[in-house]
């Protein structure tokens, strides 16, 4: 059967959860629109993130490619548009690492486009109720790495899509008056996303909600 990989992240900044991680454990072996999902959890971590996923790559041999990151404060699902080539910390990665202006990869592109069809996602997360939009930047911390990491180990492989899709914090996490999205609601956000990624060859042209 052709594969989904689904990967999420390890908590970070001192959390003690991660809503991507529990994504990433719960769609594991799950079936997705006819290909089996293998689910992976990276670490928080600058260099070790990207050398994970590679690994993963190598022995999944996936269809489709969806990272899945947390950004606490957001209210929506939101598939990025845009990976950037820069680390820039604000906080202190999980090996203590704290990278400022540096490139991802020394001589790279400026960016590399998401290959999932994100007007589409945006569009079926609505019809099931979710809160969805575009996002235009995945920050400059691990996420926007693993995201560029992820779409250098794809240029090199022809039919293979993928991209990042950030999620809010979970209920338990948020302070008062921050957003939150119960974990159910994203696990079944993200199975739409996958399905919607395989089954949609030409993304819709159309306004995406776009906030952040
Ligand atoms: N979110 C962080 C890194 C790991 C995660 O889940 C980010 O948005 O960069």
């Amino acid at each position: 059967m052709k594969k989904i990989l689904i990967t999420g992240f390890e908590p970070f900044a001192g959390a003690r959860v991660n809503p991507s991680e529990e994504i990433a454990r719960a769609l594991d072996g799950r079936v997705v629109a006819g290909h089996q999902v293998i689910g992976a959890v990276l670490p928080c971590v600058f260099g070790g993130s990207i050398a994970e996923l590679k690994r993963w790559l190598k022995i999944v041999r996936p269809e489709l490619v969806i990272c899945v990151g947390q950004a606490g404060g957001r209210k929506e699902i939101t598939p990025e548009r845009v990976a950037i080539n820069v680390d820039d910390a604000r906080i202190a990665d999980n090996s203590g690492a704290q990278p400022i202006d540096a490139p991802v990869a020394r001589g790279g592109p400026a960016a590399y486009w998401s290959t999932l069809p994100i007007k589409a996602i945006v569009a079926a997360l609505h019809r099931e109720g979710l809160p969805a939009a575009i996002s235009q930047t995945a920050g400059t911390f691990v996420c926007n790495h693993l995201f560029y990491g992820l779409m250098r180990a794809l240029a090199r492989r022809p039919g293979v899509r993928g991209g990042f899709i950030h999620v809010p914090f979970l209920p338990q996490q948020a302070k008062r008056g921050q957003p939150s999205l119960k974990l159910c609601e994203m696990i079944t956000g993200l199975t739409v996303v996958a399905r919607t990624a395989i089954t949609t060859r030409q993304d819709l042209a159309q306004t995406g909600g776009q906030t952040h």
